[in-house]
């Protein structure tokens, strides 16, 4: 680990110090690029939770609850600032980490204290209403924080998920226990070494790494949790949501998608081509909202097809530290898991229209699935309508706009949706119908904005983080009627 940050190694962080876990283990943690031995995180336990949430809840009925908004604040603004002066540790942690193009890797630490620079600036301007109402009474509302929020984040983007989590909790005056994920939990454990160096007080964000059915299934139904927010597969997300109904609590979840990007004939296509060939391969298609159905117009099908294929044939997938078009997926289990649905659509006759090529002298043991564009996929395929979380796109055609709605809406996802047209009643006719958290007309992603709320409709997920209206989520309205002659 990062000798500037001095992270010791195999601990959890609870109420400001750095301890042993309970279990006294730690997991050892790969490097998907060579398969190796990278560095090792604690084994936290169901005692190690108690203990984190013991402190946070201190920490949200003491210092930490009573500091004034504006000194969240800056204390957030402070470590936006200490995560900017490490952008290039935390990515070169993150690239080996979790197996991402370092260029994408030092994106995700920009962006990581953009969430922090945004809550922060959040912090102090948040406030109730006072709301008009019978002679004789004044009735006011706040919004409080929950008081200890959980967060149980996973390996694909660490840093920003942490970021827009943690990060909108804090601002609110929630004292935070965050559970990372087993397969790359290093830059969290960095970014709340720098929290603890600008000087949170102790409690309000602890860290206890581990695996997700023993820590992370402690943390969902531990009974002093009041709020919890996941990121992860819809099976987790179903447990979490089962755990915090025991307590009746409310949660936040982002499940994923199977997103599409819908192209008519009309379509500017040069403008179109990066983001339709870039949508499913970043971060080699381990994003939850990954463009990963491409549905076409009949006209324009064989040469938007053509187009894609080609580019992405010229793409190249290889280590991390190369900072190449495709890193590796994230471990052994994914790599089968991705390779299946190629394996699945040669058994099912389906056509391998491009693929990008592997770098040469990649290490053999890295677990790298080339970027593959799959034609003529039938919209009902598994390879249409399951998350594969790897980068597959399977194209798909439409005859027309009813179509093409009938096919975007017909997953059991609804996170993100692509929509690229000259026609902008076309493209607003579509933006309403199709559910979709966020939806892109001509672009795809909008630079990822922090701003802007994000969250799925169906099986995607429910609540938003992101953008202002995160902040909702981490609080609760309480309303005040006074009643005076
Ligand atoms: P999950 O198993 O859902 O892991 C997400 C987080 O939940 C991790 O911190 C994980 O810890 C934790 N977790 C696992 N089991 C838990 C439990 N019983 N109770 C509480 N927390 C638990 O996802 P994964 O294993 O990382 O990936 C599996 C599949 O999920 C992927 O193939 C992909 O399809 C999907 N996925 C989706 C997303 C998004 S953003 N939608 C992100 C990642 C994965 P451990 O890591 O220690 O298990």
């Amino acid at each position: 680990m990062s000798d500037e940050l001095n992270l010791p190694v195999g601990k959890v962080l609870i109420d400001g110090v750095w301890s042993d876990p309970s279990s006294g283990e730690v997991i050892t943690v790969l490097n998907p690029s060579d398969g190796g031995d990278y560095a090792s995180i604690a084994r936290g336990t169901a005692e190690d939770i108690d203990t984190a949430v013991a402190s946070s809840r201190a920490a949200a009925d003491g210092a930490w609850g009573a500091m004034p908004a504006f000194e969240r604040g800056r204390l957030m603004h402070d470590l936006n600032r200490l995560i900017l002066e490490h952008v290039d540790e935390l990515g070169l942690m993150e690239a080996r980490d979790v197996g991402k193009p370092l260029r994408q890797a030092r994106a995700d630490a920009v962006a990581c204290a953009r969430y922090f620079e945004f809550y922060a600036g959040a912090a102090d301007k948040l406030h109730g209403e006072t709301i008009p109402y019978l002679d004789g009474y004044s009735v006011m509302t706040f919004r409080e924080p929950h008081g200890v929020t959980g967060h149980v984040i996973p390996w694909n983007y660490p840093m920003q998920i942490l970021g827009r989590s943690v990060g909108a909790a804090l601002a609110t005056g929630n004292a935070c226990v965050l559970k990372p994920a087993e397969d790359a939990g290093l830059t969290s454990l960095a970014i709340g070494e720098l929290a603890r160096q600008v000087g949170f007080p102790p409690g309000a964000f602890n860290i206890v790494p581990g695996y997700g059915e023993e820590a992370g299934s402690a943390l969902s139904a531990h009974p002093g949790i009041d709020h919890i927010s996941f990121t992860g597969s819809p099976e987790v997300g179903t447990l979490i949501q089962k755990a915090a109904a025991e307590f009746r609590r409310p949660v936040t979840l982002e499940l994923g998608g199977k997103s599409p990007q819908v192209v008519f004939a009309d379509a500017d296509l040069d403008k179109a081509l990066p983001f339709l060939s870039q949508g499913f391969v970043q971060n080699a298609g381990q994003t939850c909202s990954a463009g990963s159905r491409l549905l076409v117009e009949d006209s324009a099908y064989d040469q938007v097809t053509e187009m894609v294929a080609e580019k992405v044939s010229a793409m190249t997938v290889g280590p991390a530290e190369r900072d190449m078009d495709c890193g590796p997926v994230i471990n052994k289990q994914q790599f089968e898991r991705v390779n299946s649905y190629l394996e699945l659509a040669a058994r099912d006759g389906l056509t391998t229209i491009g693929q990008a090529k592997l770098a040469a002298n990649a290490p053999s043991e890295g677990y790298y699935v080339p970027p593959t564009v799959i034609g003529d996929v039938p919209a009902d395929h598994r390879l249409a309508q399951e998350e594969i979380f790897g980068p597959v796109l399977s194209c798909i055609r439409f005859r027309d706009e009813e179509d093409a709605v009938r096919i975007a809406n017909g997953t059991p996802f609804g996170l993100t949706a692509g929509i690229w047209t000259d026609d902008v009643g076309k493209a607003m006719r579509l933006a309403k119908r199709v559910k979709a958290g966020q939806v892109f007309i001509n672009n795809y992603g909008a630079g990822g904005g922090v701003e802007l709320p994000f969250g799925g409709m169906k099986g995607s997920g429910f609540g938003r983080e992101k953008g202002f209206e995160a902040l909702h989520g981490f609080t609760a309205t309480k309303t005040v009627a006074i009643k005076h002659d």
